[in-house]
């Protein structure tokens, strides 16, 4: 995994835009490239973040220079928050209440107002999701639950908890069968996974578990899964940024 080169931190010649659009008593911010966009990619905060923690200049300068250079497609962005409005506890726990619902709210509230917005949809290869942490949590459960929506999936250090909290780590068999049962209701059974953690994250005991237990379905999982582990990798969005700089080029090419 390459380091995101030092310049890519001040601003790019040419850079996208950002939007706010509300929906309910809540809102998501939505990159619009410089370009033309035939795709859409939803980015989950983790624990205690919000629509903005990803949005920051770092990351920002990073995918305006990786569009303007070539190395990423146009791409829109959205960054939705699983809280509510004026939620102020942030703790695991009822993160892990609020997560296990978004992705409902995802196909009933956002994908409809963002779609709305651009006057445009997308289908399910030209849509993909990924996150940190809880935002890796939320990935894993778009699988379980609208795998009709996404074909490309981006948990990082984040596990599955439909076997509950941390259940990746501590009930890997039963969280992959639950993955598997999910793959296998998509009517062509086809998506793309591209999971990332470190060895120094504290989420990897409960990610690295669940996906070795996956590579008990080659059948499924085999060529559809990428996992990737960073040497010394922490829990941190300096180190997810590298992450999304490594993996973000590969969604929605050619699956
Ligand atoms: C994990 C998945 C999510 C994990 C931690 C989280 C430590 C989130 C924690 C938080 O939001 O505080 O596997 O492992």
């Amino acid at each position: 995994m390459r380091e995101i080169p030092k310049g890519y931190l001040e601003k790019a010649g040419t850079q996208g835009t950002i939007q706010k659009i509300p929906y309910g008593e809540k809102y998501v911010l939505l990159y619009c490239p410089k370009g033309e966009a035939k795709s859409i990619f939803y980015l989950i905060h983790g624990g205690g973040g919000n629509q903005e923690r990803f949005f920051c200049p770092e990351f920002l300068n990073m995918v305006d220079h990786m569009i303007e250079t070539g190395e990423l497609e146009p791409m829109y962005i959205v960054s939705p928050t699983y809280y509510d409005p004026g939620e102020t506890d942030k703790s695991p726990g009822h993160s892990g209440t609020a997560v296990a619902k978004f992705s409902a709210e995802l196909r009933n509230a956002i994908i409809p107002a963002v779609s709305q917005y651009l006057g445009q949809t997308f289908d399910r290869t030209h849509r993909a999701i990924g996150g940190f942490s809880m935002g890796g949590v939320t990935t894993w459960y778009a699988f379980l639950e609208a795998l009709d929506l996404f074909y490309w999936f981006m948990p990082m250090s984040g596990d599955c908890w439909a076997m509950g909290e941390k259940g990746g780590g501590d009930h890997p068999d039963e969280t992959a069968k639950a993955l598997y049962d999910a793959a296998s209701r998509q009517p062509e059974c086809d998506f793309r996974i591209h999971a990332m953690t470190g060895t120094k994250d504290i989420a990897f005991p409960n990610l690295d578990p669940q996906m070795k237990a996956m590579e008990k379905y080659p059948d499924v999982f085999g060529k559809r899964v990428r996992y990737e582990t960073l040497e010394g990798g922490v829990h941190d969005y300096d180190t997810i940024f590298r992450y999304l700089y490594h993996g973000m080029p590969g969604l929605f090419q050619a699956p």
